[in-house]
């Protein structure tokens, strides 16, 4: 994939008062609301404008203490990096494993945080059974569209008013320039454009309020030449007019320090996509850079050290920026648990905490936003799916 991309006020008195408010959020059925949060802790400085911060969460992790602690006490919404894929809830057709996507809820619905599932329809991450199926003709396209009816239907009647935001679709355009609906997509190529607000139609039947998404990387300025973004929005208006129940608009916000980056264009392509009516989201937020090692991952050109948390608060004062938009997401909070050094060679250092899971300036830097947000920045109010 071509992707480019305190000051702490703490007193005993505010921590106690300090419970993350819900009020304004059509919150699933069961979520708890988390009582000792710090009051200088992300989710509790973006909670003052109405805005959640999360992160992607491997949720066997969370058996490990200090890993819990950081998920729990930072974010106010979490997405399973992989446990709600279809690879992974049916690795055998008709069985099922949701044992990684119902730790993950279990904790949220125990710590007052929201969910965003990910992701119902996505060319990758496909289950084995499926692709070959398709590949070697057993399975043919009026079958693989009732497969993945199924599909949708089983998991989102599962979590059915547990899960907040749904990335219903998952990375469709092309990076060229125009861009548009890749034709060679697995689901495209098999099933024709339609299957995509097909998907969103069945995800709404299945959990009328769930917020639904359309998910995509570089649609928000980050391709410079913000062709992704044209096309993502000339099909949303589309959609739009034909009644296709999309609520919001994903974007993944996957940056490399070598690109450099400023958040102007982010801010007016997810303003622009605001004035559709739908809400917005920075979806799987990091910044990679050169590291002298996947195991410690300390970035080989120092002025990454200042370009990594400038992009990383560039990203999320786009988004303070826009009232509509209703959360930023981290795709992991610690270098080792991130997916850039298996992809990207001789990269890391992507998240807000090193290594060994010590917040880096990039935590300060979205700390400090956040905590200057509170005197300012538009409060988001009505961030169900129904408001
Ligand atoms: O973080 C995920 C990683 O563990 C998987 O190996 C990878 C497989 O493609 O998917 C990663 O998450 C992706 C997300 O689902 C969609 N956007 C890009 C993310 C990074 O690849």
């Amino acid at each position: 994939m071509r992707l480019r991309r305190l000051l702490a006020v703490s007193t005993a008195g505010v921590a106690a008062a300090l419970a993350i408010s819900t009020a304004a959020v059509a919150v699933p059925s069961g979520t708890t609301t988390s009582s000792a949060v710090a009051p200088d802790s992300l989710r509790a400085l973006a909670a003052k404008i109405g805005l959640r911060i999360g992160t992607a969460v491997i949720p066997f992790d969370l058996n490990t203490a200090n890993y819990a602690a950081v998920a729990a006490g930072q974010f106010s919404v979490v997405t399973p990096g992989n446990e709600m894929k279809w690879q992974v809830v049916e690795p055998t057709q008709g069985t099922f494993d949701w044992s990684g996507a119902d730790r993950l809820v279990a904790f949220a619905q125990a710590h007052g945080q929201l969910v965003r599932g990910h992701t119902l329809l996505w060319h990758n991450q496909l289950p084995t059974w499926l692709t070959t199926g398709v590949a070697n003709g057993t399975i043919s396209d009026a079958q693989l569209t009732d497969l993945l009816h199924q599909h949708i239907t089983t998991e989102v009647t599962r979590y059915k008013g547990k899960i907040w935001q749904w990335d219903v679709a998952n990375e469709f355009f092309t990076d060229s320039n125009p861009s548009g609906i890749n034709p060679n997509d697995f689901w495209v190529s098999h099933l024709g454009a339609g299957i995509i607000p097909q998907a969103f139609r069945w995800a709404h039947e299945a959990d009328p309020h769930a917020l639904l998404c359309y998910n995509d990387y570089n649609i928000a300025g980050e391709d410079g030449s913000n062709a992704k973004s044209d096309a993502v929005f000339a099909w949303l208006q589309q959609m739009l007019a034909q009644g296709v129940p999309i609520n919001c608009v994903g974007d993944q916000g996957h940056l490399d320090t070598q690109f450099g980056f400023s958040g102007t264009r982010m801010t007016q392509d997810l303003q622009r996509y605001a004035s559709l009516g739908l809400k917005v989201a920075i979806t799987e937020a990091d910044v990679r850079t050169f590291v002298n090692n996947a195991t410690d991952q300390v970035p080989t050109d120092n002025l990454s050290q200042f370009a990594q948390p400038f992009e990383f608060g560039q990203m999320l004062k786009a988004c303070l920026a826009v009232r509509q938009c209703i959360s930023f997401t981290v795709w992991g909070f610690g270098d080792a648990d991130s997916w850039v050094p298996g992809f990207f060679k001789g990269e890391g250092y992507a998240t807000i905490y090193d290594v060994n899971l010590n917040p880096k300036t990039a935590y300060t830097e979205l700390q400090q936003d956040l905590q200057l947000a509170a005197h300012g920045a538009p409060h988001r109010t009505g961030i169900g799916a129904d408001s």
